[in-house]
């Protein structure tokens, strides 16, 4: 490395993706301060880490969410940099605005800009503004007059779909199929939003029935560069838990890529975006709609990784560090085809947690498999946290070489002593459908449903 990045970063996560993050610091030669709970004492990342510091004890709220502890941490390990990982503090534009203010560098985009993309009426103003196509629906905000809402809906068409400017990821949001159920939503949603997130403002947009979901990585530097790195197909889910994603997405033309990917780099550009970032979009009759940005390093980061060979963590590490970008859009290129199974402890189909010590454990290994996961022989999942104790990802020239290479990786794959979600990720990469590729944001959901039907 020519360019000295930061000496010393700070990883505010845990399990997969503070490995993740550590092994992305130490090739650019940075070390590593890992903080963590009382509940991850043990971890092995936490070990291998340059220093660790215990943040407090195991519930979020009092150790991954402790802003005060992370930044004291910060302080007497005199680190540079925070490297807020994915759910957490990751897009708490206050976060990021503590971190910057105590003198340190938030490894993501500026706090306006996650304040921005938070509030989901501003963001899809901005993003309209920008260029990128949305759902129809509200221009705004709801205005109060019943009135004008039930024009709103009128000219939309229904079904229309409700939804909180202060929600996301699927919290917040309520489907009207009639004008007789319109208004009633509304006050619910409006109600409910205030409570929930403390922002009543509501708004609308027309229902898709039976669309995929699709998101568009992008990268972009500090000096109005931006570069997409073509799209991931997220739509195998459960409860806005996605389970199965991949890249690219299946039947997206080459033509539909650049036209979307082009939009997107340019909407960081108009918007001063610097970072990694996610734009969501709803797929449906071959265009993309956009509903929400996301302005973390996610989960299914890996899938374009694969397929990109550019190291996104490391990029995001070097572009809040302030260097310009090194890639050009013409030095983006995708090669082959990428699949990510995110393991989970849990119940294979109840879906219930499954924490506990693992008393075996087997990866799997051989020519395009890579895992990304922080567990071994004799970890203890803890039950404080969300279930994902890792990432199979497999890649191929191809999309079946990809699902071939999946099978055996999770056929090799053994994990004792909890269960895990292996056995649904078996099932489904021998269902019809999903081989045949392009499946909506229902279909797991369907499928899981008629096999209780048919069990009885
Ligand atoms: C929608 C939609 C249909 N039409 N918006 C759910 C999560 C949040 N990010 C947006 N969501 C949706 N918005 C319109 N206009 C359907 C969903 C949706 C969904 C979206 C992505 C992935 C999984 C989903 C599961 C159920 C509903």
């Amino acid at each position: 490395m020519l360019p000295v990045v930061f000496k010393k970063v700070l990883i505010a996560n845990r399990g997969e993706i503070a490995l993740r993050i550590q092994r992305a610091c130490r090739e650019l030669g940075i070390k590593t301060v890992m903080v963590h709970s009382e509940a991850d004492s043990e971890a092995k990342y936490v070990k291998l880490a340059d220093e660790s510091v215990c943040i407090g004890p195991a519930p979020s709220a009092a150790s991954y969410l402790n802003i005060p502890a992370i930044i004291s941490a910060a302080e007497v390990t005199d680190s540079e940099a925070i490297h807020p990982g994915y759910g957490f503090l990751s897009e708490n534009a206050d976060f990021a605005e503590r971190v910057e203010k105590s003198g340190f560098v938030f490894i993501g985009p500026r706090p306006e800009t996650i304040r921005l993309m938070g509030d989901k009426i501003n963001a899809k103003v901005a993003m309209i503004k920008a260029g990128i196509p949305c759902v129809p629906g509200s221009e705004g905000a709801l205005p109060d007059q019943n009135d004008e809402i039930v024009k709103i809906a009128r000219k939309v068409g229904y079904p229309v779909i409700v939804k909180a400017s202060g929600g996301g990821g699927g919290r917040g949001m309520r489907v009207v199929h009639t004008e007789a159920a319109l208004l009633a939503a509304v006050n619910l949603t409006h109600q409910e939003a205030q409570a929930a997130f403390g922002n009543p403002e509501v708004y609308l947009e027309k229902f898709l029935e039976n669309p995929r979901h699709i998101e568009i990585q992008v990268l972009a530097d500090e000096y109005k560069n931006a570069v997409y790195l073509g799209e991931r197909d997220c739509s195998m889910q459960r409860r806005h838990q996605k389970i199965i994603e991949e890249a690219p997405a299946p039947g997206v033309t080459e033509r539909q890529r650049i036209r979307i990917g082009e939009r997107c780099a340019e909407a960081c550009r108009k918007i001063g975006y610097r970072g990694v970032g996610t734009f969501e979009f709803l797929y449906e009759g071959g265009e993309f709609y956009f509903i929400e940005m996301n302005t973390r390093i996610q989960v299914e980061h890996p899938v374009t990784e694969m397929i990109t060979g550019v190291d996104l963590v490391q990029e995001q590490i070097r572009v809040a560090a302030g260097e310009k970008l090194r890639l050009r859009q013409r030095d983006v290129m995708l090669r082959g085809h990428a699949i990510e199974c995110r393991i989970n402890a849990e119940d294979p189909f109840k879906f219930t947690p499954s924490p506990g010590r693992i008393i075996s454990y087997h990866p799997p290994g051989g020519p395009g498999i890579r895992v990304d996961s922080h567990i071994y022989q004799g970890y203890f999942v803890p039950s404080n946290y969300d279930s994902l104790i890792g990432k199979v990802i497999a890649y191929g020239v191809t999309r079946d070489q990809a699902l071939r290479r999946m099978r055996i990786a999770l056929s090799e794959m053994a994990v004792q002593g909890i269960q895990t979600n292996i056995p649904l990720h078996q099932d489904l990469l021998l269902d019809d459908r999903f081989i045949k590729g392009g499946t909506s944001i229902h279909y797991l959901e369907q499928k899981l449903a008629q096999q209780k039907l048919e069990k009885g």
